[in-house]
């Protein structure tokens, strides 16, 4: 496979050490808090866990390139790592997952992992998969209508391809120009269903037939997955219209935590994609280039420690919402 993943190193990508550095955190913290949460499950605490673990990088070298609350986002179920980058915090992850009354989503409506917040222009997602697509290149058609300069961003896994919307989104984006960029987070897995019996061809390929770039990136390595989304925002913003990311990686956790993945895959092919973890490839990463020692490394995890054991602490503390509550915010007022 010839992935567009070729270190170029950080600098030749326009990015400091403290954008290294912040990228790493972000990492790390949406492993922490999604972590936490599966505890938090187990202990009969969270009814619904939906995991990032193995995502990050796709997810976080994507998102670096937004202007938060300028530009829109139509994230999937599993896109803690661009939710969290963006500004959402460890404590309105939990408040949600636990389904409390300050939840920042949806204030305890929706299943956790369906991301929202106005002041971010994060939209919330629907359930059914693949839906987002078709809102989103909306989004951009308001923008392009508008003569403003933001750029949307719609996220799904590899089987959200699979249905029509996906299709009907990317046509239209490419008969319009529209700047909107798609990312696939290839993991590998529609819950039991491999890859190879949900794809057909290549996602990234299937770009050339809308009149696009389609783009294959190693979704591990977080630089390279920033590369390749700036080079598609950059595009996007200047009216040259979208980009088709397929970023691969892989799901490294059961699809929620109401699958038992043994049932469907070897856990050597796990351990294979353990030894290529996002986090680890970019702690060597900044090790060598000299942004990170034990002592740094310590000081990160211990903060981010206290980060969500504040948060998770936060969020059981705090309390449901009124049954009354439930019918409001649900249809607009008459
Ligand atoms: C239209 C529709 N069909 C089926 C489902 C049930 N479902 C929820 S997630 C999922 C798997 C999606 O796989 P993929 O798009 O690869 O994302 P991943 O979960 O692997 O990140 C399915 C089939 C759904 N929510 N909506
Ligand atoms: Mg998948």
């Amino acid at each position: 496979m010839d992935l567009k993943g070729a270190r170029t190193g950080h600098g030749s990508v326009g990015l400091e050490s403290d954008d290294l550095l912040r990228m790493y955190r972000c990492m790390l913290l949406a492993r922490k808090v999604d972590e936490r949460s599966w505890i938090l499950n187990r202990q009969g605490k969270a009814a619904f866990v939906i995991s990032c673990q193995g995502q990050e990088a796709a997810q976080v070298g994507t998102a670096y390139n937004l202007r938060p609350g300028h530009d829109y986002v139509y994230p999937y179920y599993r896109d803690s790592g661009i939710t969290l980058l963006l500004g959402q915090t460890a404590r309105g992850q939990f408040l949600s997952l636990l389904g409390k009354k300050e939840d920042p989503n949806s204030a305890g409506r929706q299943m956790p992992g369906h991301y929202s917040s106005r002041e971010l222009n994060i939209v919330t997602a629907s359930a059914p998969v693949g839906v987002q697509y078709p809102q989103a290149t909306g989004s951009a058609l308001a923008f392009k209508m508008r003569g403003e300069d933001g750029v949307v961003l719609a996220c799904g896994g590899e089987a959200s391809t699979s249905g029509g919307d996906c299709h009907e989104a990317m046509n239209f984006a490419g008969i319009h120009d529209l700047p909107v960029v798609f990312l696939i987070e290839n993991n590998a897995y529609a819950i039991s269903v491999p890859e190879k019996m949900q794809v057909a061809g290549s996602i990234y390929k299937r770009a050339e037939g809308y009149g696009f770039p389609g783009v294959e990136v190693d979704g591990n390595d977080v630089l390279a997955v920033y590369e390749a989304a700036r080079d598609a925002f950059e595009r996007a913003r200047r009216g040259e219209g979208p980009t088709l990311i397929e970023a691969r990686t892989y799901r490294m956790t059961a699809h929620s935590s109401d699958d038992d993945d043994r049932r469907y895959r070897e856990r050597e092919e796990i351990e294979g994609w353990r030894q290529k973890d996002p986090i680890i490839r970019f702690e060597k990463y900044l090790e060598e280039a000299g942004l990170l020692d034990d002592e740094s490394k310590e000081e990160i995890a211990a903060s981010i420690k206290d980060e969500v054991d504040e948060a998770s602490e936060y969020a059981e503390q705090a309390p449901y919402a009124d049954p009354e509550e439930a019918v409001e915010r649900v249809y607009a007022e008459g």
